[in-house]
């Protein structure tokens, strides 16, 4: 499987500074910013920087450096942004292709918290 990436996507021009946001934590491969609707008093998306399409993307072809470098930006986040276990805690989610909904074809994970999400698998 090949993945092809759209470098016109609307985080695309964010990493590449064409676009503001609200920026909540920058790494060497990571950025993470507020959603622009945000579901939830806390609703923050984590990118990496490289050009991967989905979570399977980046996972099959991300560098350990990015890999490990991401998931500790997630930890930061849910620490910086109070949402970290013990502390209310959150959800963590990402939406891949057509049957996932995904409407930005750049890889983001939502973490989401401040507010009691109800059930989300039935
Ligand atoms: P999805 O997982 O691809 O369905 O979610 C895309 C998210 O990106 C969604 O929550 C939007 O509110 C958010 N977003 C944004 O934060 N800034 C933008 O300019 C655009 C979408 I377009």
């Amino acid at each position: 499987m090949s993945y092809a990436y759209d470098d016109q996507n609307i985080f695309a021009k964010i990493l590449r500074g064409e676009i503001p946001n609200k920026t909540v934590l920058e790494t060497e491969h990571t950025l993470a910013f507020e959603d622009i609707q945000p579901q939830a008093p806390v609703h923050v998306l984590v990118i990496p920087r490289g050009a991967y399409v989905s979570y399977d993307h980046f996972a099959a072809e991300a560098s350990d450096a990015e890999i490990v470098d991401f998931n500790r930006a997630v930890a930061e986040i849910c620490r910086q942004t109070g949402v970290q276990l013990g502390n209310g805690g959150f959800r963590a989610i990402t939406n891949a292709g057509e049957n996932g909904v995904q409407e930005v074809p750049h890889f983001h994970l939502h973490i989401m918290g401040g507010r009691p999400l109800g059930r989300m698998l039935q």
